[in-house]
């Protein structure tokens, strides 16, 4: 049997890093786990083949190839899903089609042969069942959340790794706390179900030997959502394993802001390589918070609580939201001045949308509000249900604050914010390897030269030579960072009537 594994494209945004992948030579930033995972579930005699969109053109003489062709989606990804669906069906292979877009709104796909949905986990192996017996269903779903312990290790022999910026590798699925907008709750659940330490180190150990040495993204819903068995087993297991290695590795998650409250967690996660972590601030106005029910971001100090993060050796990436029902007209303000002081210098400021399932969905539909299907992009303007405040003065405030937080002067502004209060553990020797020399110069060319932001750019680099001279390739990646988010929010500000409600 021949499987052709596809990972359609997603467009140009916030999170795609196309326009700082070229300073790096790569052409993508992550590799498609859940593809590689259900990879690992198949019977091993089947062939098995991967295109991801993002790195390689999908040819029809590698569907041709196939028996079935296996994709996988995020919402964002839905234009090229369906074209792929298209093309598939016209060549006349059959698919079949997992992941959080088609497990979210399967019935939205009418074409695909075969939904394995939810977590493989539990629906793959009783389609490979009635495969193999000659009567596969058209739909297999499951109430059950699996046990972690069931999950193989990603199949990296399928993946030409030198492609990324970043491998990926995951601990735990499931978060313990309830925010109304959040669909992981509805696709991961509430109840955190972890791997053991012995997987965690196989699947670190997997990577090693497939030749990977750099970023690893630990994809976790909630990194520290249950922490007991994270900082009795799994931290000093990576410790060791990451020490005896001399770091092959550096990490970084996602977690919650009460990260901030348990020092020891944040000296083991140092102490194991991590050196960045995405927390969801979402809003500095209190009532917000109470509103979508994001209790642990609720009566602290939440600069503080970033700048403690920071103070370990921690940089912070955040998310944060506009459009909430209890926003005032001057939430705009306030979230710059927020940014600009706690020196978030990767601030992803989304609006408000309601992912099917979520409570969200559920209250904005009995009130009513609810306008039509979500694009996926939380940045791109558009919003799927009506905003209390009108959408334009919505998507003008929105606009307000993406144009004003990356602008250079204040961008830049933050670099330095940032580097005030950030202490790193660990801080290995700068790679002077060619890719990182290349990155280098082309900053300078693009950003020192030609940018905009020059002024600022050599201010950067001078004052981090003379402060401290060992965090220039992370002054140089935030430079570069920041090239990427002007040009994804100078193209996509521009028009948001035509992606937007209105
Ligand atoms: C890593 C990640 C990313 C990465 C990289 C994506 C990549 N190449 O892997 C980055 C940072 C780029 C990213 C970006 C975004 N992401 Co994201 N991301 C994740 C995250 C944290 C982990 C994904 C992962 O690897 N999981 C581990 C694997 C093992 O799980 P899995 O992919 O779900 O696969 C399992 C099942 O779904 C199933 N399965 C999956 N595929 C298939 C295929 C077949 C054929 C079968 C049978 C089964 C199957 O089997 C697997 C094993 O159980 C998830 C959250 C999560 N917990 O999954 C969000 C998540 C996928 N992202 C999400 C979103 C919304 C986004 C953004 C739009 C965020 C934003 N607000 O801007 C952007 C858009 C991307 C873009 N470029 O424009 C949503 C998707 C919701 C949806 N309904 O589509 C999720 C679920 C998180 C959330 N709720 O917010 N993301
Ligand atoms: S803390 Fe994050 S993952 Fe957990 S429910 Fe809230 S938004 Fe979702």
């Amino acid at each position: 049997m021949n499987i052709l594994l596809v990972y359609p494209r997603y467009p140009d945004t916030f999170w795609s890093f196309r326009h700082a992948l070229k300073f790096i030579s790569k052409k993508a930033s992550f590799p498609p786990l859940g593809l590689l995972t259900v990879a690992s579930m198949l019977p091993r005699e089947w062939e098995k083949r991967l295109i991801d969109m993002n790195v390689r053109p999908l040819k029809d003489e590698a569907l041709q190839w196939a028996d079935y062709v296996f994709i996988s989606a995020m919402a964002v990804q839905r234009e090229s899903a369906q074209e792929v669906l298209d093309r598939c069906k016209k060549i006349g292979v059959k698919t079949v089609a997992g992941g959080p877009l088609f497990t979210a709104a399967h019935e939205e796909f009418k074409d695909v042969d075969h939904l394995v949905l939810n977590e493989a986990e539990k629906t793959l192996p009783p389609f490979v069942e009635d495969l193999q017996r000659g009567s596969p269903r058209h739909c297999y779903t499951t109430r059950e959340w699996p046990d972690l312990e069931e999950t193989p290790i990603p199949l990296w022999g399928l993946l030409a790794m030198k492609d990324y910026a970043s491998m990926n590798i995951q601990y735990s699925r499931g978060c313990p706390f309830n925010c109304e907008f959040c669909d992981i709750i509805v696709l991961n659940g509430r109840v955190p179900r972890t791997k053991g330490k012995g997987q965690i180190v196989a699947e670190l150990a997997s990577l090693y030997d497939h030749g990977w040495r750099g970023p690893v993204f630990f994809v976790d819903d909630n990194f520290i959502g249950h922490r007991k068995k994270l900082k009795a087993e799994i931290m000093p297991a990576i410790i060791e394993w990451i020490q005896e290695r001399d770091f092959p590795f550096s990490f970084f998650t996602e977690a919650s802001i009460d990260l901030s409250d348990d020092e020891e967690l944040m000296r083991l996660m140092v102490k194991a390589g991590f050196d960045t972590v995405f927390v969801g601030i979402e809003t500095p106005h209190e009532e917000s918070l109470t509103e979508c029910s994001k209790l642990q971001n609720r009566n602290r100090d939440l600069v503080a609580s970033v700048q403690k993060i920071q103070q370990y050796g921690l940089q912070v990436t955040g998310g944060f939201i506009v459009g909430f029902d209890s926003d005032p007209p001057s939430i705009f303000e306030r979230q710059i001045n927020f940014i600009q002081k706690s020196g978030i210098v990767t601030a992803m400021v989304g609006l408000l949308n309601a992912p099917r399932g979520t409570r969200l969905y559920k209250r904005l539909d009995k009130e009513n509000r609810l306008v039509h299907g979500i694009t996926g992009d939380n940045t791109d303007c558009s919003i799927n249900f009506v905003p209390k405040m009108g959408y334009e003065t919505l998507v003008a405030g929105y606009e307000k604050i993406v144009k004003t937080i990356y602008a250079p002067s204040n961008y830049y502004k933050r670099i330095r914010t940032f580097f005030r209060e950030y202490k790193p553990y660990n801080i290995q020797t700068p790679p002077y390897n060619f890719p990182y020399l290349m990155a280098f110069l082309k900053s300078i060319w693009l950003l020192g030269i030609r940018g905009r932001e020059r002024f600022q750019y050599w201010r950067l680099l001078v004052s981090t030579l003379l402060r401290r001279p060992r965090s220039i390739p992370l002054a140089v990646t935030l430079a570069i960072y920041g090239f990427h988010f002007r040009k994804v929010f100078d193209a996509l500000v521009r028009v948001p009537s035509e992606r937007g409600i209105v």
